[in-house]
């Protein structure tokens, strides 16, 4: 398992995958960098003008409504058809599904209109998109119920896509299967946009992987394996200082340290 995912991770950073987000305005420069730092190419384009034609140039599109705007909704869906036309996998992060009646909304009809690859949210961003009340507080997800795996693959059923919920653990489901990841570090809540970032990480691996649960769990694999090692090195200092480290690492982490550091575990076999 851990060779297929040092693989996609060094066809990532051999095929500098260009990867065009419409996302929020807290996580942008967050995410614009950290997939720098991984290898990736990123490109932020939320205009209606030319959002259809970036994505139709794009090896992966990466949605998230963190900020949304009326405008940015109907970008997001031209986008879309776009990506989809051209077979360009697409990312959905439901930033705060649940929170208010738009974004849930929001979500939901990007869900069922839109063609997406790979759903990547909190345990209560997601089970809202699924139709099901969980608590948020608006972005952040306030209950944790043990099991995440079945939501996951509830909502995979429902939507004929890939999930990844992810918290403490994560997990990556398809319709008939399931995989948690054991890596990262709770540091990582306390900086803003690691999830968005996560998501855009997802949608770099996505561009090289054609199987996008492989890919999801690469991606979560190395992000996590990362911030360890981040963690490690920012030992008694603060979240800022595990920021620019977080940074450093994206760039730093290489396959040997991801076989080695890698902690995953097949739930439901296909
Ligand atoms: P939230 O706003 O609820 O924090 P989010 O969209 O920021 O959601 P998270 O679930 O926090 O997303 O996940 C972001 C990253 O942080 C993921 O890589 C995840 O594995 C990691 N992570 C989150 N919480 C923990 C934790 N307690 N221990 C280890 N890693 C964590
Ligand atoms: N508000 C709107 S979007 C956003 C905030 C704080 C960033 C959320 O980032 P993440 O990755 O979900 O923590
Ligand atoms: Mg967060
Ligand atoms: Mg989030």
């Amino acid at each position: 398992m851990n060779q297929k995912l040092c693989s996609i991770l060094e066809k990532v950073r051999s095929g500098n995958p260009l990867v065009h987000n419409i996302t929020n305005v807290v996580a942008a420069n967050f995410s614009a960098n950290g997939l720098l730092a991984l290898g990736a190419s990123p490109v932020m384009a939320d205009a209606v003008e030319e959002a259809g034609e970036m994505a139709s140039i794009a090896g992966a599109l990466v949605l998230n409504i963190g900020t949304l705007r009326s405008s940015t909704v109907e970008a997001m869906a031209l986008a879309a058809k776009s990506a989809s036309m051209h077979g360009i996998p697409v990312v959905l992060d439901p930033v705060g599904a649940g929170a208010t009646v738009y974004r849930t909304d929001t979500a939901q009809t990007l869900m069922e209109e839109q063609k997406i690859a790979i759903l990547r949210g909190n345990a209560a961003e997601v089970a809202n998109v699924a139709g099901r009340s969980w608590g948020i507080k608006g972005v952040d997800s306030v209950e944790t119920r043990e099991d995440t795996v079945g939501l996951a693959v509830e909502t995979a059923r429902k939507f004929d896509t890939v999930v990844v919920i992810t918290g403490k653990e994560d997990v990556v489901a398809t319709a008939y299967s399931a995989v948690k990841i054991k890596n990262g570090h709770p540091i990582m809540t306390k900086v803003t946009g690691t999830g968005c970032l996560l998501s855009a990480v997802i949608g770099a691996f996505a561009a090289v992987e054609k199987d996008y649960a492989a890919a999801a769990v690469a991606a979560i694999a190395f992000y996590n394996v990362a911030a360890e090692r981040a963690a490690e090195r920012t030992k008694n200092l603060g979240p800022g200082s595990f920021q620019i480290e977080f940074l450093n690492q994206l760039a730093l982490t290489g396959t040997d340290e991801l076989n080695s550091r890698a902690r995953i575990e097949t739930v439901l076999e296909a």
